[in-house]
């Protein structure tokens, strides 16, 4: 641990055994008060999904009762940008993936609908949908800017799921696919989830492969989110689009070089 950043020889144990791990108090209500407000104005102004995209990056309007997700808020608000490039939370991330250096592939926010309309987010893995990284490694953190709680729509992740590397991609607008029943009727054994409900600036750390889920958002407000995507150094680019943007302009091969994925922490800034 530093003076900073609360993660622990043991929270490093923990997360390579099971693949996530959450801090309840992590942020303040008040840390993340400009974040909130800059994803209330992009909801207001209907901000790309995707900025540049086609369509807006917008796809189905299923999708849309998933979550509303807006990629790279970093890019366009200080608020956003404050929390994206957080080096306390950069810091737990680099020491949980074990990486000399870390740097941002995207954030995004990921806003939960409420109501009976509401769906799931089904069990998946996020690696299979990060294009351009020739290994597993990268992690997210994912911020609660409301309370989350069962009922509209918490984490839920599978204990060790991450050593089962790299599965298929699963679809989030079709009801009731889902990874860990995949798994099931591999013959796999797969561990009962857990379920993490949080405080409103409680954060969870979530590496690529591991399995989880959202339930739907029966409350009466948006369930809001913002999560981090984190490339450790030994991660490197094979050329693939990137949802950056940023893939015409680096090396195959190489690190991530680019000022839309900027290196946040380094070992040497902590541990001189
Ligand atoms: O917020 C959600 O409903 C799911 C988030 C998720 O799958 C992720 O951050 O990887």
């Amino acid at each position: 641990m530093t003076a900073d950043c609360p993660t622990t020889p043991e929270d490093i144990a923990q997360y390579q055994k099971k693949g996530f791990i959450s801090y309840p108090n992590f942020f303040t209500p008040e840390d993340l008060r400009e974040l909130a407000d800059a994803l209330g104005h992009a909801v207001e102004i209907n901000r790309a999904r995707i900025k540049g995209a086609e369509n807006a990056g917008r796809g189905r309007p299923e999708y849309e009762l998933v979550f509303n997700q807006m990629v790279n808020l970093w890019t366009d608000y200080a608020g956003a940008r404050k929390i994206t490039l957080n080096k306390r939370l950069a810091e737990s991330a680099r020491q949980l993936s074990q990486a000399k250096q870390i740097r941002i592939y995207h954030d995004h926010a990921l806003i939960k609908p409420p109501g009976v309309k509401s769906r799931e987010t089904n069990w998946h893995q996020d690696f299979p949908y990060w294009s351009g990284m020739d290994r597993p490694g990268a992690l997210s953190a994912w911020i609660a800017i409301d309370d989350v709680y069962i009922e509209n729509g918490c984490m839920h992740f599978v204990p060790g799921s991450h050593k089962f590397g790299k599965q298929e991609g699963i679809s989030l607008t079709t009801q009731g696919e889902s990874i860990v029943q995949k798994m099931k009727e591999r013959g796999h054994k797969v561990a009962e989830p857990e379920t993490i409900e949080l405080p409103a600036g409680g954060v969870t750390f979530h590496h690529g492969c591991n399995f989880h889920y959202a339930g739907p958002n029966l409350s009466d407000k948006p369930r809001r989110a913002f999560a981090i995507i984190y490339i450790p150094d030994y991660v490197l680019f094979t050329g693939k689009n990137d949802a950056a943007g940023a893939q015409d302009e680096m090396e195959v091969g190489k690190p991530w070089d680019h000022p839309l994925h900027p290196v946040i922490m380094e070992a040497k800034n902590v541990d001189p």
